[in-house]
């Protein structure tokens, strides 16, 4: 994925007396890096199920889903009565999880309001029989425990109104004036929501599809005008706003420049669904924590509260433990940047901070742990886990010839936390990395299609980069992608070709790659010797190991590694989906 473009560049808050400088609007979000996301409205009642049908897909989609006209979904409003509904809880949940920001639905698709409104009658306190605003409950329990509020805000669609997006079951697009439900309903209640609940910290908007430029900035321009300082995600439209929004659930490969954040379900829904029960594990989450703070973003994590006003048990317990790990470990997660190496390394994820250099391990090597490309000097190392700092045992040098900078660093045998343990290094100075793609301490070469160049010659369809760090539409066996790598230790390795799989489960073999590194080569079929789980989509798309032979690798230092496709098969116009090759030591 290409890095992201800095889209707030020299943008200020307009109109405030003392204007503060981009950089300080952003000050708390940046360091804040974890938040809760909140959906919950009136379809937490069906809760995923109509007249007695599962209705597949996320559980606030079920008034689109199943088609539900307008004067029947808003009977739902006399019903909705979480009695169990307690604000206190839901910022303690925030606080326990160690998030430092809650965003909570004000208004989704749906176009019911979670506040008190003038501009439309259809919001909790106006139409449920519970009657009370939960935004004002939620913003007083957030000021006292030192959580900043935000609101999402539906700007485009509104199911509801007959003037906005989105329904095309109860209302006619031809005749819809989207300016009129901006004026009617959209600009009032962002007004509303920045009026009545002191100070937020900022407006998620949400699909801007077909809006105009003209559209988009009013919305935002409302935000800004009522709190200058008030952030603004990146789904405003047309690049307008603060930070840049991943997709949902996207977690781009490697360091991404600019401010971002990636929302993310706990389970495969964002409005709670009785039986969606497919959580993600604890360790899992802590790793996404940390593999998104690695680079450079900020993890908005959602839950789906019932209609009781309940927030599903095995959530909480959950939040619960990555809030327990980061007890531990917060130091290197808060107000840290993005590593200074751009690619992934195999062995964990790392982060920086002034003088100090993070290493979250996730797979422990034993005794042993070896970094290259560190230039500084490290003055200090120890276990973030160590209360005591006990200095671990390290050894810098440098092969001039190879242009290679290792560190070797003794470890206690087992890790202290198998999830994910950090280890401190604290350098001489700012960690300063050389940012060439390198072997992993542990002999690894992952060439991922991420950190690739495509060579792409003229006159043949382009290949092209998929959203999962892949590179796709290898349907030509002239482009070839080649790699520079540094690496440390020469000998024999055995070449492996990853190809992922369709979402369908699809996948194609029969194709001959050839790798070389110099006149060595490395070529065969792919086929299906081995299947992994993606990791930037768990349990849907999956990588296809295909053995390619073996390589000889005959000194250390800077080499370019080739990937050719000798032939390609055709037959269901895919191609191979290039996710990585790998070297490992013979
Ligand atoms: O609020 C959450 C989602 O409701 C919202 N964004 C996150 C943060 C969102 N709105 N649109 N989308 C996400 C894209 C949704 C596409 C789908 Fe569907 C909804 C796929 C399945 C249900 C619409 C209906 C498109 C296909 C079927």
């Amino acid at each position: 994925m290409a890095t992201a473009t800095q889209k707030n560049g020299g943008k200020t808050a307009r109109k405030a007396p003392a204007a503060k400088t981009q950089d300080q609007r952003m000050k708390w979000w940046r360091e804040a890096k974890f938040g809760l996301f909140i959906h919950w409205g009136l379809y937490a009642l069906p809760a995923g199920t109509w007249k007695g049908k599962k209705i597949p897909g996320i559980g606030e989609w079920i008034q689109n889903r199943a088609r539900i006209p307008v004067r029947e979904y808003e009977q739902l409003a006399a019903r909705f009565n979480p009695v169990d509904f307690d604000a206190k809880e839901w910022v303690q949940v925030a606080k326990d999880a160690g998030m430092k920001y809650l965003t909570i639905t004000s208004k989704h698709h749906d176009g019911f309001a979670l506040f008190k409104s003038e501009a439309s009658d259809y919001n909790i306190v106006d139409a449920t029989p519970f009657g009370r605003d939960v935004c004002a409950e939620l913003a007083r329990e957030c000021r006292k425990a030192g959580i900043r509020l935000c609101f999402y805000y539906s700007q485009k669609q509104d199911w509801h109104h007959p003037e906005a997006s989105g329904n095309t079951w109860d209302f006619d697009p031809a005749e819809q004036s989207f300016n009129q439900y901006m004026k009617d309903k959209g600009l009032p209640q962002i007004r509303e929501i920045l009026t009545q609940y002191g100070p937020i910290g900022l407006i998620w908007f949400d699909t801007p599809q077909d809006m105009t430029r003209a559209q988009s900035k009013k919305f935002v321009d409302a935000v800004y005008d009522a709190q200058p300082t008030c952030l603004v995600d990146g789904r405003a439209g047309h690049g307008i706003g603060d930070y840049e929004s991943m997709g949902d659930n996207l977690i781009p490969p490697g360091r991404v420049d600019g401010d971002w954040e990636t929302p993310a379900t706990l389970n495969d829904t964002w409005g709670f669904k009785s039986y969606d029960t497919n959580w993600k594990s604890a360790d899992g989450l802590i790793r996404r924590l940390v593999d998104i703070v690695s680079k450079g973003g900020n993890y908005l994590l959602n839950v789906g509260p019932t209609a009781k006003g309940v927030i599903p048990k095995a959530s909480v317990t959950r939040l619960k433990k990555v809030g327990d790990w980061l007890k531990v470990n917060g130091e290197a997660i808060y107000g840290t940047s993005a590593s200074p190496y751009p690619f992934e390394p195999g062995w964990g994820r790392m982060t920086a901070k002034g003088s100090r250099l993070y290493l979250h391990i996730f797979r422990w090597p034993g005794k042993q742990f070896v970094l290259h490309g560190l230039e500084n000097k490290v003055k200090k190392a120890y276990l973030l886990a160590d209360p005591k700092k006990k200095a671990l045992a390290c050894e810098q040098s440098v092969d001039e010839a190879a242009g290679l900078h290792t560190l070797q660093l003794a470890l206690p045998a087992r890790a202290p936390d198998k999830r994910a343990s950090v280890v401190v290094l604290e350098t001489a100075g700012a960690p300063v990395v050389d940012e060439t793609l390198v072997q992993d301490g542990d002999g690894l070469v992952t060439l991922e299609a991420y950190s690739g160049e495509i060579r792409q010659p003229t006159g043949t369809a382009p290949l092209e980069r998929g959203r999962f760090g892949t590179i796709e539409k290898w349907l030509n066996t002239r482009p070839r992608v080649t790699w520079q790598v540094k690496v440390a230790q020469p000998g024999t390795y055995d070449v492996n070709l990853l190809t992922q799989t369709e979402s369908d489960g699809k996948w194609e073999g029969g194709h001959r790659a050839k790798v070389s590194v110099g006149r060595q080569t490395a070529v065969a079929t792919t086929r299906k010797a081995e299947v992994r789980d993606n990791p930037r989509a768990t349990s849907y798309l999956q990588d296809v190991v295909s053995p390619l032979g073996q390589i000889e690798v005959n000194r250390a230092g800077l080499v370019e590694v080739t990937l050719k496709m000798e032939k390609i098969v055709k037959k269901k116009g895919i191609g191979p989906k290039l996710r990585a090759v790998e070297l490992t030591p013979a």
